[in-house]
């Protein structure tokens, strides 16, 4: 068998999507997400121009060689763009080779571990009453486990509150970004109230987690872990700005606040430290932007290795495709801790069929062949690329700060 044909697809149901299509001789497809938030076309352009041409004739079963051919011929290691680029191809030869063996793709991954997936929704607030109530409608819903974000009294347009329908918070201006503001001392102070608020009101049968989304310095990072002990997070996400690893020696050594890092990270080399210095419990890198199942899978084995489990990332804007990926790997591997579930706008689903289901807190990625989600070319058609910035930050005293 061989690949006949590799196509690159940019629409926009609801938000925008990168998506690769692989086709073989044998007339099976295999589709993977390469969406890059904010940069989609970055990638789009690494795939039709680079890695596209180099794909036709090759032998879509030979999916670890695929990968070193792709990342080794590069030259220029690791970075967003190209890991988020080879996974599209990656995750796209696993649903292949999913298909010609009428295995999903866990099977081959060595089997279920688990008989589901522990998801955890993101629950926001411009003030702590709104956050309570979107707090019930998860309980309501089944989850186990929520992040919780509110709106930092004093500071417009907090991380993590929604402007419109308390899912999509992420506000995504098409002519240039939007600027959102900071000031870590009013949050510090702000953020423990939060946990106390919502631990008084539901009680500690349920997990609570909170992104920081890299705000915070190493001793910041710290006090505000110390300070939620009390509270017993499942995990500060993001503390500090994930490219210094060093930074979590400082968190560490001064709290018992489990730790997560890793959503803009690429490669196993990005948490080789983190890993082996068990400087963090969960690794919170996604399939999309890592390389895809083969790369973060050897993430997720060095990790075991260590103490520390799977976090994944699962954000809106890595698409259906990604998440049913990322539910394979969590099903299987041994030290799976939690999977971020944000769902996906309407009308994503009309393009994007996906056969995984949520129950009780837990989702399953199902079992049709594959990755188990169909891509429907013609509904993508119908919904054209939108050019789309993410956020950028600015402290009180106008000077940028981490978004
Ligand atoms: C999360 C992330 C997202 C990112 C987004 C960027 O934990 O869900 O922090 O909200 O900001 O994926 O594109
Ligand atoms: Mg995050």
């Amino acid at each position: 068998m061989k690949i006949t044909d590799a196509r690159v697809v940019v629409s926009s149901p609801g938000r925008n999507y990168v998506t690769l299509v692989l086709e073989t001789s044998d007339g099976v497809v295999g589709v993977g997400d390469a969406t890059l938030n904010g940069r989609e076309l970055a990638v789009a352009s690494y795939l039709r121009d680079h890695v596209c041409p180099l794909l036709i004739g090759r032998d879509p079963a030979r999916i670890e060689d695929t990968w070193q051919y792709l990342y080794k011929g590069a030259y220029w290691r690791r970075g967003p763009v190209g890991m988020t680029a080879i996974a599209a191809v990656d995750v796209a030869l696993w649903d292949v080779k999913g298909k010609v063996a009428g295995l999903p793709v866990y099977e081959l991954l060595g089997g279920a571990s688990r008989s589901g997936v522990m998801v955890y929704g993101h629950a926001d607030g411009h003030d702590v009453p709104e956050l309570l109530d979107r707090f019930a409608e998860y309980l309501e819903q089944g989850y186990k486990a929520v992040r919780i974000q509110a709106a930092v009294p004093g500071v417009a347009k907090t991380y993590g509150v929604s402007v419109h329908d308390g899912r999509i918070y992420e506000p995504a201006n098409s002519d240039r970004p939007e600027e959102g503001s900071w000031e870590s001392s009013a949050y510090l102070d702000f953020a423990p109230t939060v946990f106390e608020a919502v631990r008084e009101r539901f009680g500690f049968g349920v997990h609570l987690l909170h992104d920081v989304h890299h705000r915070l310095t190493p001793i910041e990072a710290a006090r505000l872990g110390r300070a939620l002990e009390p509270y017993r997070p499942f995990w500060i996400e993001d503390a500090t700005p994930a490219e210094d690893q060093s930074a979590f020696r400082t968190i560490r050594a001064h709290t018992t606040t489990p730790l997560a890092v890793g959503e803009v990270l690429n490669s196993i080399w990005d948490v080789q430290t983190l890993i082996t210095e068990r400087l963090i419990d969960y690794v919170r890198m996604s399939v999309s932007h890592s390389g895809g199942i083969s790369h973060l899978r050897k993430v997720y084995a060095l990790a075991e290795l260590f103490g520390v489990r799977s976090g994944a990332h699962g954000a809106g804007d890595l698409s259906p495709i990604a998440h049913a990926a990322a539910l394979h790997l969590d099903l299987a591997i041994p030290n799976f801790g939690i999977q971020e579930y944000m769902g996906h706008r309407d009308p994503a689903g009309e393009v994007f069929r996906s056969t995984y289901s949520f129950a009780d807190g837990y989702m399953h990625p199902g079992d049709v062949p594959g990755i188990g989600v169909e891509f429907d070319e013609a509904a993508a058609a119908r919904f054209p690329y939108e050019p789309r910035y993410l956020p950028v930050n600015r402290r009180l005293d106008g000077s940028m700060h981490d978004w």
